[in-house]
């Protein structure tokens, strides 16, 4: 049995994360609109705010913990490998908490905010502090070309063929905590019932393509999450 499991920011909610469309979030989601903020022009016309939106969500991320929900896919991808099936888990997130839960082999389709990216080099390399005009690229010694090594919107998404490959080889499509409103990701629910893939949707509330999926499960993921793995 192969199971697909994508999850999005809903996923990071309880860990004290913010999810990117509810404006009642908390601290940084108040003072930054991600949709503003997450394009290569917004990086290119003002730097600095755009590192500091990213500065502040990775301070956040290093105080935050996993919680039931990743640590139940950490538990459920054992369980599938030990009896000879297989879960692939692919997420838009750009936080390490499917990582730190035990989760192998996690496929991060948007980027990884704990990384950055040289613009002159392309050297990516990990990175848990600030990154700004003074940061130095350790592989080519530029100062000042390091951005956060995550994609924008307007830019490519990472491993696409990779993705669609295991996702048209699955038995299972699940969605966990993703509202389907950003693309490629939320095409993938029609992707899978094209391919007469079953699919299941995991999430707080219905979400946009909601009707898509043949199953639906609503509930906060630390109790959802681990209900469906059980
Ligand atoms: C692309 C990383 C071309 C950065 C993100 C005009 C110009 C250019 C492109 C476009 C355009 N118009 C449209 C597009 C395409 C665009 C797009 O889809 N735009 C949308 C707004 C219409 N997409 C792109 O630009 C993508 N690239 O198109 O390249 C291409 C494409 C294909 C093939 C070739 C070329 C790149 C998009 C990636 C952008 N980067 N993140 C960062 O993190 O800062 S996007 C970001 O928002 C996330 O990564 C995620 O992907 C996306 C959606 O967020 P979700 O994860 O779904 O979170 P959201 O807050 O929306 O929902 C949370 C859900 O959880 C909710 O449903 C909520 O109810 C639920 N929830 C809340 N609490 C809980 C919960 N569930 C359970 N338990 C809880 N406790």
């Amino acid at each position: 049995m192969r199971i697909f499991v994508l999850t999005g920011a809903g996923v990071s909610a309880e860990s004290g994360l913010g999810t990117f469309r509810d404006k009642a979030g908390t601290g940084i989601w108040a003072r930054f609109d991600p949709m503003k903020l997450a394009t290569p022009e917004a990086f290119a016309a003002d730097p600095d705010t755009v590192q500091a939106f990213y500065n502040a969500r990775r301070r956040n991320l290093v105080e935050a913990e996993p919680n039931a929900a990743h640590a139940a896919l950490a538990r459920l991808e054992r369980e599938f490998a030990a009896h000879g099936g297989r879960l692939v888990l692919v997420t838009q997130n750009i936080d390490d908490l499917h990582e730190r839960a035990g989760s192998s082999d996690v496929i991060h389709m948007h980027g990884e905010l704990l990384k950055s990216r040289c613009t002159r080099c392309g050297t990516v390399a990990p990175e848990r502090g600030d990154l700004g005009p003074h940061s130095v690229c350790l592989a080519c010694g530029e100062i000042g070309t390091l951005r956060p090594h995550v994609v924008w919107f307007g830019e490519m998404p990472l491993e696409m063929e990779r993705i669609e490959d295991e996702l048209l080889r699955a038995d299972l499509f699940v969605a966990i905590g993703t509202s389907g409103s950003v693309y490629p990701a939320a095409g993938y629910v029609s992707l899978a019932r094209d391919a007469g893939i079953a699919t299941c949707e995991i999430n707080l509330e219905p979400s946009d393509n909601a009707f898509l999926f043949d199953e639906r499960r609503y509930g906060p993921a630390s109790e959802a999450v681990p209900a469906f793995v059980d």
